[in-house]
């Protein structure tokens, strides 16, 4: 219950902080038609390129969860080549210390992810790029709508990778866990979500697809299909019911697993797309991709509804 408390209250207050940036929610229902994508290969130069804010992209600084608190620095965000690919890459380090450490979130502002195909190839890390192994560190890619109020029951949020690579949350090794989020209380948490559990090394990149349609949840890795997922264990529904923010973040879910001096771990990811109501198969979101390399765009957001 630990894990997922202090993780859910602070997402809420980002998105909220969107909300209030003017946002404007919109709704959708299964089978309404395609009407646009996103598609980013992260071809930035910093974390400050214009470009990069300029596509509707922040970097979370400042105070809250999840993980430890108030530890989120825009510093950590850049945008290297990793393995021949320029990438986004959110970096966590610590010393084993609250005051020693620092974690990485980067987010679309905007609510208007909902159904359709999610994509992005991420690089999943199990060991650090400097000092010893061992910490908590939590590696994501994730949709997420407000809480308005404990157990609102349009909340939606889908954990379409948290990755540990030295366990946490009762693993005591690498573990990937797949979370699809029908509602949850804050304070003392409780919720109600269906998770399927992956536990084995995910290490070096994989391609993570994400289909919302018709009912389902279903996720893709590297074209195969690692979980589908409808209600939980209750029958209560976990697919989403109202539109979401897009996230990537990299935080310690504790900082028992230290040693030693300072830990640094990096995540990377080359590409995002997302496909508003529109359902697609891993193949078809490869041939997306491509095609725009083969045009020479490295973005293009073209969502219409
Ligand atoms: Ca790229």
């Amino acid at each position: 219950m630990t894990r997922s408390r202090t993780k859910r209250t602070t997402a809420a207050l980002v998105v909220l902080a969107a909300l209030a940036a003017g946002t404007t929610a919109t709704t959708a229902s299964a089978g309404t038609t395609a009407c646009g994508a996103l598609f980013d290969d992260f071809n930035y130069s910093s974390r400050t390129d214009p470009n990069f804010t300029g596509h509707d992209w922040s970097v979370r600084t400042g105070a809250g969860g999840p993980g430890i608190p108030d530890t989120w620095t825009a510093a950590n965000v850049s945008f290297p080549t990793v393995d021949g690919q320029k990438s986004l890459q959110l970096k966590a380090t610590t010393n084993g210390t609250t005051g020693g450490t620092t974690q990485a979130q980067v987010q679309q502002n905007r609510l208007r992810f909902f159904e359709g195909t999610y994509a992005t190839r991420f690089k999943f890390s199990d060991t650090p790029v400097s000092g010893n192994d061992g910490d908590h560190v939590n590696q994501t890619f994730y949709t997420i709508s407000p809480l308005d109020y404990d157990w609102e029951p349009t909340y939606s949020e889908l954990d379409i990778s948290e990755y540990l690579p030295n366990g946490g949350w009762g693993e005591t090794g690498p573990v990937n866990f797949i979370t699809s989020w029908n509602t949850y209380q804050a304070d003392p948490f409780d919720g109600w979500r269906k998770t399927t559990v992956r536990n084995w090394s995910h290490a070096g990149w994989h391609t993570l697809v994400t289909v919302v349609a018709g009912g389902h949840v279903k996720y893709y890795i590297d074209g195969a299909l690692a979980a589908d997922h409808t209600t939980d264990d209750a029958g209560r529904n976990v697919y989403p019911r109202r539109p979401m923010t897009l996230n990537y973040n990299q935080w310690f879910i504790d900082l028992d697993g230290h040693t030693g001096s300072t830990s640094s771990y990096v995540q990377s990811a080359d590409w995002v797309y997302y496909a508003k109501n529109e359902t697609l198969t891993p193949a078809q979101i490869t041939t997306r991709v491509n095609n725009f390399r083969s045009a020479g765009t490295t973005h293009q957001d073209n969502i219409s509804c």
